[in-house]
């Protein structure tokens, strides 16, 4: 076989299925390795964006890694911003990057480029392979590199450049060596008992990671029932598994001052698998930490620590009860009317089905949350790295992984436009993704943050940066002409026999609702 065939029975081999790709010449052999072994699912991304979120996303929601299939530096440069999203998110996740024949390169060829140089900033592991012989063991190591336990600002995510000769050049693959597991370290048990000795209703727990998985948020309702503890998320965790039976989890506000507020009260910041809270960006005059004076920090676990183990020891250490601080559940009443944000999460809250999964990014979408908390059992996926334009890919990757739950994509029509291509993959792969679009037709936030700022004066140039009016884009007709059924909704009537079409409906589907935050 070539070395390209290789790698594909190597990335199989370590549980890896699942290709979101946009290849190019020097990728021809991957591609035919993809055709020649059973198994690996390949899936066109008409962006690279689109395939790094994706991949995201799939992983979110697989607990392993993707790959990408992306074409040398320009391609991989494409789809960077999905890649700190990912890395920021601690998203396991391994690039596979074509690159020039070995003896090519000096010739500098147009697409020749420092494609270790892109790739570093959000990789924790990044090699470029050197021979046909050695590419399926490289293979291997970026999988077992991307699943290791790597602190916070490290992330996961693995890139494995491949030459062309390295791919196309022979080579012999034995399957049979196993598929590694990393453990993640424990928690050291001193940690678990200065928290057991200082939990009470004036602490907070501030979770992220694992924390916020089914089993984590089990047991934070028994530490929360047995203390009177508050429980938040961090402001944009990657994964929140909440709802009805669960303990409520709260969010850390996204504004310095509100953040503030909800920690007025708290004497100790208890870190689960979290970092203390950090404003989102500088403004003149504030503090970066948004911890009030007054206030102890005391970490827990470490988000690439064994966070589970931690808070069961933590809860069997204070005696907590079997059954923690559970939501009770229930659906509200269909609203009628005029359409606002709360009408909006109403109508959302009563049709979302059971274990639904909602990918979030830059607009008014997070909104719902509270509201679908206390209505049904689903997975939250949050904009981790800030950079919008996620939430559309990752909500496609997600339902790749989980072909059996209907998904939602809740996107700001800013954020949409950056990565609008993953709406074709979800046609062409029908793909059971609701996409909600609030069209403000505005950077809305950024004129907040404008204000923020201290400048009052928005002058015209300004305000020109922050409208996307003018032409207004009509997001149901952009959706037809990428193979995506949709409809407006303009009162909470027209949203509700949207959301049901778009539910009942095998396939994606889009609403444009005329809503800004
Ligand atoms: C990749 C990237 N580019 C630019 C920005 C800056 N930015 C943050 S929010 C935003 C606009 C969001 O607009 P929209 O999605 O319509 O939501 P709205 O604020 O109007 O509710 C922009 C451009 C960013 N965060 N990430």
């Amino acid at each position: 076989m070539n070395g390209a065939e290789s790698v594909i029975r190597a990335l199989l081999d370590e549980g890896v299925e699942c290709c979101f790709a946009n290849p190019g010449t020097s990728e021809m052999h991957m591609v035919q390795g993809i055709d020649a072994v059973p198994g690996m699912r390949a899936i066109l991304g008409l962006f690279e964006g689109v395939c790094t979120g994706a991949a995201d996303g799939y992983a979110r929601m697989a607990g392993k890694p993707a790959t990408t299939l992306l074409h040398l530096g320009a391609g991989l440069g494409n789809g960077i911003a999905n890649l700190h999203n990912a890395r920021r998110a601690g998203t396991p996740l391994v690039n596979l990057i074509g690159d020039h024949a070995i003896h090519h390169v000096p010739y500098d060829a147009p697409l020749t480029a420092d494609i270790e140089g892109v790739a570093a900033p959000v990789s924790a592991w990044t090699r470029t392979s050197r021979t046909a012989e050695g590419v399926a063991r490289d293979a291997r190591d970026a999988v077992r590199a991307a699943m290791a336990p790597n602190p916070v600002p490290l992330g996961n995510i693995s890139t494995l450049i491949v030459p062309a000769d390295c791919a196309w050049g022979p080579t012999h693959y034995r399957s049979g060596e196993t598929r590694a597991t990393a453990a993640r370290p424990a928690v050291p048990e001193a940690a678990i008992e200065t928290v057991a000795v200082l939990l009470n209703a004036d602490c907070m727990l501030l979770l992220d990671g694992e924390a916020l998985g089914e089993a984590g948020v089990r047991q934070v309702g028994r530490l929360v029932a047995a203390s009177g503890a508050q429980a938040l998320s961090s402001t944009f965790p990657a994964r929140v598994d909440t709802g009805p039976g669960l303990c409520e989890i709260g969010r850390m506000p996204y504004f310095p001052e509100q953040a503030r507020e909800a920690m007025e009260r708290t004497r100790h910041l208890i870190l689960v698998g979290a970092e203390a809270p950090v404003s989102f960006f500088a403004y003149v005059g504030e503090e970066s930490s948004l911890v009030p004076d007054g206030c102890e920090v005391v970490r827990l676990a470490h988000r690439h620590e064994d966070v589970l183990g931690a808070l069961e020891a933590l809860a069997d250490a204070v005696g907590a009860p079997a059954e923690g601080d559970a939501v009770s559940g229930e659906r509200p009443n269909l609203p009628d009317g005029e359409l606002s944000m709360r009408s909006f999460c109403t109508v959302f809250a009563a049709l979302a089905p059971e274990h639904c999964i909602v990918s979030g990014d830059s607009g008014p979408g997070a909104a719902a949350y509270p509201a679908l908390q206390a209505a049904v059992r689903h997975t939250w996926l949050n904009l981790t790295g800030g950079a919008i334009g996620q939430g559309g890919p990752a909500a496609t990757g997600a339902a790749v992984a989980c072909p059996d739950r209907q998904v939602f994509a809740l996107l700001g029509d800013g954020g949409a436009a950056y990565t609008i291509q993953y709406l074709w993959t979800q046609a062409r792969e029908n793909l059971d993704v609701v996409t909600v679009i609030f069209a403000n037709r505005s950077y809305g936030i950024l004129d907040i943050e404008y204000r923020r700022l201290g400048i009052n004066e928005v002058g015209a140039t300004a305000a020109s940066l922050f409208d996307l009016s003018n032409p207004d884009i009509d997001w149901v007709q952009l959706a037809g002409s990428l193979g995506v059924p949709g409809a407006h909704a303009r009162t909470s009537e027209e949203l509700t026999a949207a959301l049901t079409r778009g539910i009942a409906e095998p396939g994606p589907f889009l609403i444009e609702v005329p809503l800004g935050r």
